[in-house]
């Protein structure tokens, strides 16, 4: 089996202004699309060449750094896709509103904890909305192409909101300004999407 690159589900054009139509066609169509190439000439010939992306991060700690990397990259920009709509932001409805609510007191309170998670994060790597094994949500960053589904993690859980805060998902449009990325990023989220993983994952 072959991994492939995922279509986006819009037309890269269609995150203006937000997120511009260069930097998706350069993440979508040579970032994310090398995450992929190399992936696959990581496990040409091993015995995990036949794997599904989760068995191979369930047991990442045992496979080798191409594997995470690129199979972390691969993961991580497929989910973060479907995450983003051009008829995304506002405030997600119903059980998870409530429970954004319960545990994080509001949602402008969750939203300035997720940015920070993202502006703090050192260098490159994603901002996480997880839930946990004991169902209450988790806000945590990672570093580099490392998600909380990998063994390794260390804030494990299943992930329902993802944000990319490599220099290479804004720099062309933001320059050093990832503050002002993030406030962006709140047009597009796609709550729908979120909330069927988060039901799923409850
Ligand atoms: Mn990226």
């Amino acid at each position: 089996m072959s991994f492939t690159l995922p279509q986006l589900p819009y037309a890269s054009n269609a995150l203006e202004p937000h997120f511009d139509t260069k930097t998706m066609e350069i993440h979508h169509g040579k970032h994310h699309q090398a995450y992929v190439d190399n992936l696959n000439k990581a496990l040409a010939g091993t015995p995990n060449e036949n794997d599904t992306l989760e068995e191979l991060l369930s047991k990442i700690s045992t496979l080798s750094p191409a594997v995470r990397n690129n199979g972390g990259g691969h993961f991580n920009h497929s989910l973060f896709w479907q995450l983003l709509s051009p008829n995304g932001g506002g405030t997600p409805s119903a059980a998870l509103a409530e429970k954004i609510q319960t545990q994080f007191g509001s949602f402008e309170s969750f939203k300035e904890t997720f940015a920070n998670a993202g502006i703090t994060r050192f260098g490159s790597g994603w901002a996480w909305l997880c839930v946990k094994a004991d169902k209450s949500l988790c806000i945590c960053s990672t570093a580099n192409q490392e998600n909380p589904l990998m063994d390794s993690a260390e804030c494990p859980g299943t992930p329902i909101l993802a944000l990319d805060v490599w220099e290479h998902a804004y720099y062309l449009h933001y320059q050093n300004r990832r503050a002002d990325y993030i406030a962006a990023f709140w047009n597009l989220v796609n709550w729908a999407e979120v909330e069927t993983r988060y039901n799923a994952a409850m």
